[in-house]
């Protein structure tokens, strides 16, 4: 255990380092960087599609904008998000970003960025301090929503189905945001018909090998199952191939509602293995270093800024997939 914690420090140490060094080539190469501004960047992970292309779209913009960036990996810990955090104000950059694990716990480590006055900005996940001068804004998409979209499609779906309907239910990461209110606008939504009862709901990590491990037991020990809710596409299609191996067909057996809408998830949607999609944007880069640049200069920034979302059947997959960035 403790030798495993100590790896994931120096691997999050060592990330911190490589990305501050590629970044600064980067500056190198626009030649004009000198007063462009510095963000550090305290990443979830790489656990989902969803997260690489939120990586890739973070990297990108920075370069594009000009802005310097020290990138960190935190492997899905808290701790070594905290410790990023530290890195950065002990480095002095210009502003923070990151996007918080979990919800709770980051008021030590957001006050002593504010002490040393330097801007943080959350970024696709919150935090639940009550203590919003912590934070410039919160940038990101309304997971309530998401989830409630997942439970409105439920319930048009089974209208005309007579009988209770057993859903078992894929949970994000503990504690994360997205995780607690995709539970609570899905749970909300699906309040409207009394048939629809969430009869198992257990983490699978936002990962696809957890999504299938957590399938595989729900498969065993749950008879009847008539629809998957997953909070991202990773564990449903982890999910699909726990269905499959138990001899049935997933999006007809069982249904399939997720959450992201990544290519993979896409793809398997245009195919009907999984019956509806609701949008989760990754590609917050740009308004991220716009909104960096306002809160650097001093200017005024809404405390909110919401992602605009929509969701998809697999007809509508069909049409879009060719066009997809992510
Ligand atoms: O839905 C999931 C990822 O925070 C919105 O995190 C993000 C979620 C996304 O792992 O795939």
């Amino acid at each position: 255990m403790f030798k495993k914690s100590l790896v994931a420090v120096v691997a999050a140490t060592l990330a911190l380092t490589a990305c501050g060094g590629g970044s600064d080539a980067g500056g190198g190469a626009g030649g004009g960087s000198d007063d462009g501004i510095t963000m550090g960047f305290a990443q979830v992970g790489a656990e989902s599609g969803w997260r690489t292309a939120n990586t890739k779209s973070v990297q990108d913009s920075a370069k594009e904008a000009g802005v310097e960036l020290k990138f960190s990996d935190a492997q899905q810990k808290q701790e070594n998000q905290i410790k990023a955090i530290r890195s950065y104000i002990q480095q002095q950059v210009d502003v923070i970003a990151f996007s918080p694990v979990v919800e709770s716990g980051w008021d030590t480590v957001l006050k002593e960025a504010k002490d040393a006055d330097i801007p943080v900005i959350l970024t696709d996940r919150s935090v639940d301090s009550s203590d919003t001068s912590l934070y410039k804004t919160f940038l990101g998409s309304d997971f309530v929503e998401e989830g409630k979209k997942a439970g409105d499609w439920l319930v048009e779906d089974s209208a005309s189905t007579d009988g209770p309907i057993n859903i078992v239910e894929l949970q994000g990461t503990t504690g994360a945001a997205p995780a607690i209110d995709r539970k609570e606008g899905f749970e909300a939504a699906i309040a409207a018909d009394p048939d629809l009862k969430i009869v198992q709901s257990q983490t699978g990590d936002f990962t696809r090998s957890g999504g299938k491990q957590v399938m595989e037991a729900f498969l065993k020990n749950t008879p009847d199952i008539d629809v998957v809710y997953a909070h991202n596409d990773d564990m449903g299609l982890g999910a699909i191939e726990a269905i499959e191996a138990a001899g049935k067909v997933p999006g007809k057996d069982i249904k399939i509602i997720t959450v992201d809408a990544v290519k993979d998830g896409m793809t398997a949607l245009s195919e009907g293995k999984i019956n509806y999609i609701v949008e989760c944007n990754p590609l917050l880069g740009d308004q991220l270093m716009d909104l960096a640049e306002k809160v650097v200069a001093g200017e005024e920034v809404p405390a909110r800024v919401v992602t605009e979302e929509s969701a998809f059947t697999p007809e509508q997959a069909k049409e879009v997939l060719a066009s997809r960035e992510y």
